[in-house]
């Protein structure tokens, strides 16, 4: 490690929130260099992290997950924790205006020396922005922070990419647009370790309150990744700060779970594990798709089966043979 990385090593470790943020810049950087030496920091500073908690938030532009970041992690600094929050948001760039907005929503959190709060750029492929996150939560964990809250925007593919980063996967719901079983259709319900009916205020009360039964019975079918896990609905008022205490204490209770069901660093691990071979052949694809022959083979192959002249199956078998042969070459 060169002399400015050192610096900047230590500073994390002292909880410096400049250093973070620019350590979590050179994580973000595309330049190859500042890949190297993200991945040298990184490394040194895994085995420093402070014990955390990683939760993820989920929930359709407009359910009030930045406004409940705010309220939860309001809730949290005051009962002791230091609290990191990354909101990953594909609507907008760095100078977009909806970071903006979300710096509004957050604004008392913003202010509080005990929390630190980052938008991060979703520019890119998902596999880029997935990693920056998760090698992000990494230096959060290393400044101190022991809570972090990653926010991402309901966008399918998004949605599981935050969820295999996280201790503990949160969807927003809000009451009333008569929609509210939609999640169950889009496969992000079975996701989701809670589920927190949102804006349950003023007028909405109500229809919060229905909701509420509708989802769960509605999940009383579903299975939950752990078996005596039955994800629970919460109602809450993010505006209000309502139900906080309900949910943190949600979170608390799955965890305890996943520590007795093998413990919450080995899952940790494992999630790990996955990641590097969802990187691995995320770049095999891709260095296979670029080779000159291969490429050609499948632009003919395309063509061929595309007009009718080769049944898919044959086509994918001649292709692998090709990749095959390359291989063998080595
Ligand atoms: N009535 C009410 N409005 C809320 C609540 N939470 C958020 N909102 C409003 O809903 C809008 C969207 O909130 P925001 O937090 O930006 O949603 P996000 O897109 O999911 O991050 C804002 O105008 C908030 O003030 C709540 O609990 N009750
Ligand atoms: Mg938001």
């Amino acid at each position: 490690m060169n002399r400015s990385l050192s610096t900047l090593y230590e500073k994390i470790l002292a909880a410096d929130r400049v250093a973070l943020a620019r350590a979590i810049t050179l994580v973000e950087s595309n330049r190859a260099d500042h890949f190297e030496q993200a991945q040298q920091l990184l490394e040194k500073l895994m085995p420093r992290r402070a014990p955390s908690i990683r939760v993820g938030i989920t929930g359709v532009p407009g359910a009030g997950k930045s406004t409940l970041i705010e309220a939860l992690g309001l809730f949290l600094i005051e009962k002791g924790h230091k609290v990191a929050v990354l909101a990953i948001d594909p609507s907008s760039s760095r100078s977009g205006g909806s970071i903006l907005g979300d710096k509004t929503r957050m604004e008392q959190l913003a202010r509080h020396e005990r929390a630190f709060i980052r938008p991060s750029p979703s520019s890119g492929a998902l596999g880029g922005v997935a990693r920056k996150t998760r090698e992000s939560i990494v230096l959060c964990e290393a400044a101190g922070y022991d809570v972090v809250l990653v926010e991402t925007m309901g966008v399918g593919q998004g949605e599981i990419a935050v969820r295999d980063m996280v201790d503990v996967f949160l969807l927003i719901q809000i009451a009333g647009a008569g929609d509210e079983l939609q999640g169950i259709k889009r496969g992000i319900m079975e996701m989701a370790d809670a589920i927190i009916i949102n804006k349950a205020d003023g007028a909405n009360r109500e229809r919060a309150r229905a909701a509420q039964g509708q989802l769960r019975m509605a999940l009383h079918y579903l299975d939950s990744g752990l078996p005596e896990w039955k994800p629970p609905v919460l109602l809450a008022s993010a505006l209000e700060g309502r139900g906080m205490d309900e949910i943190w204490e949600t979170v608390r209770r799955f965890l305890a779970l996943v520590e007795k069901n093998g413990g919450l660093e080995q899952r940790r691990r494992r999630q790990d594990v996955a990641w590097m071979y969802a990187m691995v052949d995320d770049e095999i694809r891709r260095m296979i798709r670029e080779h000159k022959a291969v490429s050609r083979a499948l632009k003919e192959s395309e063509h061929k089966v595309g007009e009718g002249s080769l049944s898919p199956a044959h086509a994918a078998l001649l292709i692998s043979d090709r990749i095959r042969k390359l291989l063998e070459r080595e």
